[in-house]
């Protein structure tokens, strides 16, 4: 399998709230830095370093990019991410080495269906937001357009047959993640939506385009909310996601959540009671691999977390290292040959990580 990775991803390193408390944020670099030594160490995977087109020469690489992110987000929400940190500074309002966290988010009222961006530096890191865990500091930004890159370049290589040998997948090491974020609003981690950039590439390269059936599935411990509101109403793509029910992001995920218009029936939630073991889990798999195999995908995207394993800060399942082999195996066993893409997204007990992203490719590649 190929893997993905590009330093810059490693650039962003931000704070949380905890309580009252502030404190470096779960999702950190030594997350992509432990898997990269993992999988280095044992040379089986075909590890690949990819160059963000922010440090490339060629300005056109820089503007695809940007034009396939753009299908997705909003240029004003893109410029946000883009200059906040240094508007802030140029206003004092933030030392070099600290971040930027909300003040006052968006709610529904009465008298505003369709708040404008407000013009206040406040309240704008506020309303391109959901929650404050997902900080803007100095590179932010870099490791976010770096991230997308990968999810965008890990179609390419599926498409680019050269590159694949027999049943083509890539695996692309996304950091920050993305299955949280809208087309307008961060949150959870998350900041430019990487399965949005995956399904806006693959339209653009592939046969089909816009007429291609693209199947989602989501096995983060987090239910993707941002993915699923992207193409909630769209025909074309089929969501499904197993995630702790009840948890973060808390006002969606439920099994009602079924799609909306024509699409109604192409979004499946299937959420699992706190503390749900290996067995329970592979029942809903299967649920959701029959699901997307009925609905006839051309291509499948993974938001791959790791936040299911039992020691994981974030998780309640009860899922080990060696699961994590069957889990692939079965998504293979299901949707044999299906081109796809994986994406990685949470995961946070660092001194498995590796070991438990190793487990999974190992069972994707050998189909126990
Ligand atoms: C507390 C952390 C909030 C949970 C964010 C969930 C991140 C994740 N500040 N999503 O898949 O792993
Ligand atoms: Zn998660």
């Amino acid at each position: 399998m190929i893997v993905l990775y590009d330093p810059d991803t490693l650039l962003h390193d931000t704070v949380e709230l905890v309580g009252a408390k502030i404190r470096s944020a779960l999702e950190s670099p030594a997350r992509t830095r432990t898997i990269v030594e993992k999988l280095s160490e044992s040379g089986e995977h075909g590890l690949r370093t990819i160059q963000s087109p922010l440090t490339s020469d060629d300005p056109s690489e820089l503007k695809a990019l940007l034009s396939i992110i753009e299908r997705t987000h909003g240029r004003e929400y893109l410029d946000h991410l883009k200059n906040a940190f240094d508007q802030w500074r140029a206003e004092q309002l933030i030392e070099q080495h600290e971040n930027i966290l909300p003040e006052c988010f968006v709610y529904p009222t009465k008298a505003h269906s369709d708040p404008r961006p407000p013009k206040d530096l406040f309240a704008r890191a506020g309303y391109f937001a959901f929650d404050m865990s997902s900080g803007i500091m100095f590179q932010t930004y870099r490791s976010v357009i770096a991230s997308a890159n990968l999810a965008s370049e890990s179609v390419s290589y599926l498409l680019d047959f050269k590159h694949s040998h027999g049943a083509p997948s890539v695996f692309a090491l996304c950091r920050p993640p993305g299955h949280h974020c809208d087309g307008n609003r961060a949150g959870g981690y998350c900041y430019v939506n990487n399965v949005a950039v995956c399904i806006s590439k693959y339209r653009s390269l592939s046969v089909s385009g816009e007429f291609a059936r693209i199947g989602i599935l989501d096995l983060d411990f987090h239910h993707g909310n941002g993915t699923q509101e992207l193409y909630y109403s769209d025909p074309q793509v089929f969501y499904a996601s197993i995630h702790g029910e009840d948890e973060f992001p808390y006002y969606t995920g439920a099994d009602s959540e079924t799609g909306a218009g024509d699409a109604v029936g192409a979004n499946l939630n299937l959420p699992l009671a706190t503390g749900s073991d290996f067995g329970e889990y592979m029942k809903k798999l299967n649920q959701a691999l029959i699901a997307l195999r009925d609905f006839r995908p051309e291509f499948l995207v993974v938001s791959l977390g790791f936040d299911t394993f039992h020691l994981d800060p974030l998780g309640s399942f009860q899922i080990s290292t060696e699961h994590y082999a069957l889990i692939a195996a079965g998504v293979r066993r299901v949707l044999a040959d299906l081109p796809t893409v994986i994406l990685l997204e949470g995961g946070y007990a660092l001194e498995h990580l590796g070991e438990n992203v190793k487990s999974f490719l190992e069972g994707w590649e050998a189909r126990m």
